[in-house]
């Protein structure tokens, strides 16, 4: 037996410690032969073997449990060096990513009006041509509809052409008095330097009942927002035409490239167009059964806005998935 003791203080694993327990103590193991043969003794001579074993298997039982812990630290330690960490080797910069400028100002803005106590409504980004034209005081043939190049679908539906749907959808669904604003994707027949054929617009709507609503507040909210996006620029409210709104404004800031002096963004005006306003028309709360109600409504590109934040010369880049010029975003 005293070759066993060697034969287990020398196995190098674990498969080599079952083997030597296994010849000792399994089924067929020696000790447990022993036992077997306790039968063929007188009672004495069982008595007297019988705690000989029982010693011998106590003793193997804990050399071989020991042995085991043994080589199973072993076993921890090695995968612990091999799979360790060294925290003394430099670190690999990990690359993180960032909103993209254009939901990025999205965000700006939304973040702008709920801090008014604005909702934020959404709408379908396929139309039918009653909420996209119709009731916003468009009817067939009316020739402000070429002002929106549309896509058409096989069914007579659209892809909408701005967000004021939206306007239509919220009035239908609520009664007065609204306060909310639909950001969201919109899609025109249109590439160049400053248009392309999806962008997003945040729409933005306000009703009271009564003649509460007035153009001095439109005029109150847009250039307080203006100030709030763009910091210290002068704005200007230019008389302009929408169907759904009457009166109607287009919105310029002082160029913020040239400071106002003139230069090629601001085509030597110093000013740049951001948005599109007005009180809205009666006839658009007579599309949705609106009774004794005043309101005004507002409309801007989200593409123009981050261009002129990020000073961004082309449009279509934004769209370009150009890592180059979206990892400057960061
Ligand atoms: C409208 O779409 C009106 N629905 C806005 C409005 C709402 C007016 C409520 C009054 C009341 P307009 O077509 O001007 O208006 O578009 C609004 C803004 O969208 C523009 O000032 C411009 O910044 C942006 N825009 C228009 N076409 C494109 C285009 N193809 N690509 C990128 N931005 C565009």
């Amino acid at each position: 037996m005293q070759e066993y003791k060697i034969k287990i203080s020398n196995a190098s694993n674990l498969n080599e410690l079952e083997s030597l327990r296994l010849e000792l103590l399994g089924k067929k193991g020696k000790i447990t032969a022993g036992f077997a043969s306790l039968k063929e003794l007188d009672a004495e001579q069982k008595k007297q073997a019988a705690a000989q074993l029982n010693t011998l298997k106590d003793e193997f039982s804990a050399l071989i449990e020991n042995k085991k812990s043994q080589l199973e630290n072993e076993h921890i330690k090695q995968t612990m060096q091999a799979d360790g960490v060294d925290v003394s080797l430099f670190s690999q910069p990990c690359e993180s990513g960032a909103l993209h400028p254009v939901m990025d100002t999205m965000d700006k803005i939304i973040e702008y009006f709920i801090s008014l106590n604005f909702s934020v409504e959404n709408g379908p980004l396929i139309e039918d041509d009653f909420h996209n034209f119709e009731a916003l005081n468009l009817p067939p043939f009316h020739p402000a509809r070429d002002m929106q190049d549309t896509f058409y679908l096989n069914d007579f539906r659209l892809l909408r052409t701005h967000t004021s749907p939206v306007q239509i959808r919220t009035m239908q669904a609520q009664k007065p008095p609204i306060r909310m604003i639909a950001p969201g994707a919109v899609f025109r027949r249109d590439l160049d330097l400053t248009h392309t054929p999806m962008f997003h617009q945040v729409e933005g709507l306000v009703v009271e009942e009564g003649l509460k609503v007035s153009f001095a507040n439109l005029k109150d909210i847009l250039e307080n927002f203006l100030k709030y996006l763009f910091g210290d620029v002068r704005v200007r409210f230019r008389p302009s035409f929408f169907p759904f709104t009457e009166p109607s404004t287009e919105v310029d800031i002082s160029c913020i490239f040239c400071g106002g002096s003139g230069c090629r963004v601001c085509k030597q005006t110093g000013w740049l167009e951001v948005l599109g306003a007005g009180i809205v028309d009666e006839n658009v709360f007579k599309a949705v059964n609106y009774k004794n109600v005043s309101g005004y409504a507002f409309g801007l590109g989200v593409e123009r806005l981050a261009m002129l934040l990020h000073r961004i010369p082309d449009l279509r880049s934004l769209f370009e998935a150009d890592l180059r010029l979206l990892e400057q975003f960061r």
